[in-house]
């Protein structure tokens, strides 16, 4: 079925799926490392019955395949790139973009190795960067020298919840020639989609929101155009970040419900900040909902919706922080983001205990901040979980 006139939710249950000879309703799993050919002189046998010519997995697949095209068609981009994990499109990026000499500019505020590994790893070999708050474009304009190649942004950002005014990066960034990435894993192409507003490449993690069960790791690239495209597709099949086919499968059966997954998280999310902005116990709430957010304009500008992030503030800091985490029963105390269950995290206490308060304020990590992924479980219940919790704060 052509679904590129389809509406979003149609596309989220249609776009890219094959139908073999068998009819099936499902596209089959294709747990294979290869492909056997037709004969010498032709590619090896298609089952969609398109002239495709699978070789061997990592080059591709008709699972990953299935997953790239729709992809890429809800991002509106030309092509999608299935890889191993959101690191491992991360790093796609910065190995296809930058090399010896090369400067990249970046928000300050990223998931945190998507920062740390082009500090630590890519210095040796002759990248530079610099990481400036992008939530002030001048702070873009000021950065950028005459190497730079990337503007690498996160939007709304993890944890902080900054959020960067594409438009406005944009059309900077064009006027110096640079590559635009932007880390889509909060939104999702439900309630953003960044080549809208000129961004050349989009990044997810698939862990999160689009698969949405917390069942695998993945990630995802979308290009904007073709050559794009292929430059960062000959950095995949050739370090070798491909993504399984049943890890491809899982997440195009993940992206089915996307948008019904998001519209209860997000209305979840919106009564659940309400709650915590009202409490007593909280010092401040950055959700993109909240007028109180300090883009709350902007957000409501690029974003379809605040999504389902909250990250808020308590006034007892650290020691209140572990006391809240170890008295929560619903939500499960755990890093990641995106999935049907309500997930909670403190930061200091957890990923981020090793660094000193100081170093932690510096990455914008309080030592209060807690960071919430709401899920879709009923909203009283969620509620009642961190009012039950919140008393130990
Ligand atoms: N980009 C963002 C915005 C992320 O939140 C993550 C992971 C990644 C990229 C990397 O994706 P991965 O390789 O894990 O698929 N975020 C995590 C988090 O907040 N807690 O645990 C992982």
């Amino acid at each position: 079925m052509d679904t590129k006139k389809s509406g979003f939710t149609s596309k989220l249950v249609h776009s890219g799926s094959i139908s073999d000879e068998k009819g099936s309703a499902v596209t089959p799993i294709y747990q294979t490392s290869t492909f056997s050919f037709r004969d010498a002189d032709h590619g090896a046998r298609c089952f969609s019955g398109e002239e495709k010519g699978y070789i061997y997995t990592r080059l591709g697949n008709p699972n990953t395949d299935e997953l790239e095209v729709a992809v890429a068609e809800l991002e509106e981009g030309f092509g999608g790139i299935a890889c191993s994990s959101g690191m491992a499109a991360v790093n796609i990026v910065y190995l296809t973009i930058l090399g010896q000499g090369d400067h990249m500019v970046g928000h300050n505020a990223l998931y945190g190795p998507s920062r740390g590994i082009m500090e630590k790893l890519y210095p040796k070999y002759g990248v530079e960067y610099d990481f400036v708050d992008c939530t002030d474009i001048e702070n873009i304009k000021n950065a950028i020298k005459p190497n730079t190649k990337l503007l690498y942004l996160e939007t709304p950002a993890n944890p902080t919840m900054g959020i960067t005014d594409l438009k406005a990066a944009c059309a900077l960034a064009k006027e110096h020639n640079l590559i635009v990435c932007v880390d889509n894993t909060f939104c999702s192409p439900y309630l953003q989609r960044p080549i809208e507003f000129g961004a050349d490449i989009v990044l997810h993690s698939m862990t999160k929101f689009i698969n949405g069960h917390a069942d695998i790791v993945g990630g995802m690239l979308v290009a904007k155009d073709e050559a794009l495209y292929k430059d960062l597709k000959y950095v995949m099949t050739n370090v070798g970040f491909n993504m399984d086919p049943h890890q491809a499968w899982l997440v195009r059966r993940g992206l089915k419900t996307l948008s019904i997954r998001i519209d209860k998280g997000q209305e979840n999310s919106i009564k659940v900040a309400d709650f915590l902005e009202a409490h007593p116990k909280v010092d401040w709430v950055l959700y993109p909902g909240l007028k109180s957010h300090p883009q709350y304009e902007l957000a409501k500008e690029q974003m379809d919706g605040p999504g389902a992030m909250i990250s808020f503030g308590l006034k007892g800091g650290l020691d209140a922080g572990k006391k809240m985490m170890n008295n929560v029963q619903l939500a499960l105390l755990a890093v990641s983001l995106g999935g049907i269950e309500t997930l909670i995290q403190h930061p200091a206490s957890m990923t981020h205990s090793k660094l000193t308060s100081e170093a932690r304020e510096i990455a914008g990590i309080s030592d209060g901040l807690v960071r919430l992924s709401v899920g879709i479980e009923n909203v009283e219940d969620i509620i009642a979980d961190l009012d039950h919790a919140l008393t130990y704060a």
